[in-house]
């Protein structure tokens, strides 16, 4: 098997920190809330009641253990909540258990592990020449309480209040200067906002990042809240890092969302999220939108193939709960690990688990008991493999922009690749009890008489003799085209 081999030998250069863009071009995304995804002692029937917002004791060990479930879909790096230290007890907005209420940006979040734990996981991960991405918060410290009662003393290392904006809450998304000097958060918790115009800040920063990166071996950033820092402080903070960051822009406008790209590497594609969502929720959801984002976002964006591609996280609500239909959230997840950039899936995702928001789509995975042959855990090893084999064939695969080839009120088809070793992912809305039939699908880029597999089924389909491919469609399922001389060696669908 080619692919393996592929991964093997980067496994074998050693130390994978320090991890550029371009590297991270290449990367699958496992998205996981530490205290969420494995316990040390392996439980998989620790109650844990999502809607509580308690801690539920998920572990860097319990992660370490668990591993083998992550790489066996194929994923190829690892992003895990916040580590460092965060407010402790209760609060009427729950505790500290997803890691953003940070106060002590130089001890770790214990309840997680210690040092060592924490650097045993990125050697773990490292060992199978996989990538370890962390989530780190720099807009804000957090305090229990409103804001006449911050007690600054109690942060570190900026301990002052002249280190932070004076209180006003945020209110208007469309006031730039509101939504980066004032504060989110609640009376409960108050997320005290950084000057980050200070040089003390700015330097405090930047070195503090230098050695968190170094100390962990960390190969990527997940930077929390970027819109709310002014853009001038990101690029220092960027090359401080030393390793790939992408950041989040929680905004659906490109218009909005990608200037942040002239700043830091990469931001993760809210813009995208909206209009997949939109587009395979039912089969009226509007195709032409998504097609349209597509090119929107190539032409907008820095660089389109750097973006991270999700459709679930912990803010948002998953699929699950806005169709429960299967077809339809395995179009979704194709999509996600076959469009440009950087595909990211959130845990759970893979178990169909639902949940309508923070802090419901937050489950416990432990309690899906890793299911590897749930239909959509086994969807996304069976993509990931054709993505992790594409690239390898051709490296190219990854720069080359995803393009719409065909579209209509219910399918989309997309090319990703060049010169006959491309993907052709076609994906419907039409869900479990969409007719069968076939489609047959010009631009694709093959020519009469070629020999392409359906991956997901493993057909294999001749082109006719204007090139186009009769794809056998049904149930609303998606179909993913490779050419099939291409596959010799990689085990893919026996070949
Ligand atoms: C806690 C409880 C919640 C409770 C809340 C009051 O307190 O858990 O149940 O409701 C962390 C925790 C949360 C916690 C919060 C607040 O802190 O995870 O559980 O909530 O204490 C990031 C992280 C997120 C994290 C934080 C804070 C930030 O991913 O997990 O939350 O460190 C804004 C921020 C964004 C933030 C998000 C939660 O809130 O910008 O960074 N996420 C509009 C705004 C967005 C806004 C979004 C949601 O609403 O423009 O800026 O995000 O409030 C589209 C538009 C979008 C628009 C959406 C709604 O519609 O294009 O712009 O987004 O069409
Ligand atoms: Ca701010």
């Amino acid at each position: 098997m080619k692919a393996p081999l592929f991964l093997a030998a980067a496994a074998l250069a050693g130390p994978a920190y320090a991890a550029t863009p371009a590297e991270w071009r290449s990367k699958i995304v496992y998205q996981v809330i530490t205290d969420r995804f494995a316990r040390a002692d392996n439980s998989t029937t620790a109650a844990c009641n999502a809607s509580d917002r308690q801690y539920c004791g998920g572990s860097y060990r319990g992660i370490i253990n668990r591993l083998d479930y992550i790489q066996n879909m194929g994923f190829t790096a690892v992003w895990i909540s916040p580590i460092t230290y965060n407010l402790e007890g209760d609060t009427g907005d729950g505790t500290a258990y997803h890691g953003y209420w940070q106060q002590d940006l130089y001890r770790l979040n214990e309840n997680f592990g210690t040092a060592e734990d924490l650097k045993a996981l990125s050697t773990a991960i490292h060992d199978r020449g996989m990538y370890l991405m962390v989530d780190i918060v720099v807009n804000h410290n957090a305090w229990p309480g409103d804001y006449t009662t911050v007690d600054y003393s109690k942060f570190n290392p900026f301990n002052s209040q002249g280190d932070y904006h004076s209180y006003c809450e945020i209110t208007n998304y469309d006031d730039q200067e509101n939504v980066e000097d004032c504060w989110l958060g609640s009376s409960n918790v108050e997320l005290v906002d950084l000057n980050t115009d200070s040089s003390a800040v700015i330097s405090g920063y930047n070195s503090w990042i230098t050695d968190l990166v170094s100390n962990y071996s960390i190969d990527g950033l997940r930077i929390d809240t970027v819109k709310h820092v002014d853009k001038a402080f990101w690029p220092d903070f960027n090359a401080a890092a030393g390793v790939f960051c992408t950041g989040e822009i929680f905004d659906g406008d490109p218009a909005y969302t990608c200037p942040y790209q002239d700043y830091l590497d990469s931001v993760l594609n809210y813009p995208i999220y909206y209009s997949l969502i939109r587009a395979f929720t039912s089969p009226s959801g509007s195709i032409s939108d998504l097609a349209s984002m597509i090119n929107t976002v190539k032409s907008t964006c820095k660089d389109s193939t750097l973006l991270g591609t999700f459709a679930e996280n912990h803010d948002v609500t998953r699929f699950a709960s806005l169709t429960s239909d299967l077809s339809q959230a395995r179009n979704v997840l194709a999509f996600v690990l076959l469009h440009d950039g950087i595909p990211i899936v959130f845990q759970g995702q893979e178990q169909h688990y639902a949940g309508t928001g923070d802090p419901d789509n937050r489950a416990a995975l432990w309690l899906s008991g890793y299911d590897a042959s749930a239909p959509l855990a086994r969807l996304a090893a069976s993509v990931n493999q054709i993505r992790n084999h594409a690239l390898y064939v051709d490296a190219a695969y990854l720069t080359y922009k995803n393009y719409p080839i065909y579209s209509d009120a219910n399918t989309l088809a997309l090319r990703k690749g060049f010169d006959g070793a491309q993907v052709v992912a076609v994906l419907s809305n039409r869900g479990e009890s969409g007719a069968a039939y076939t489609l047959n699908l010009g631009s694709t880029g093959w020519s009469s008489g070629d020999l392409v597999v359906e991956v997901l089924t493993c057909a294999t389909l001749t082109t006719a003799s204007d090139g186009s491919v009769p794809v056998p469609m049904e149930s609303g399922l998606p179909r993913v085209l490779y050419p099939r001389d291409k596959l010799s060696g990689s085990g893919i669908c026996g070949l």
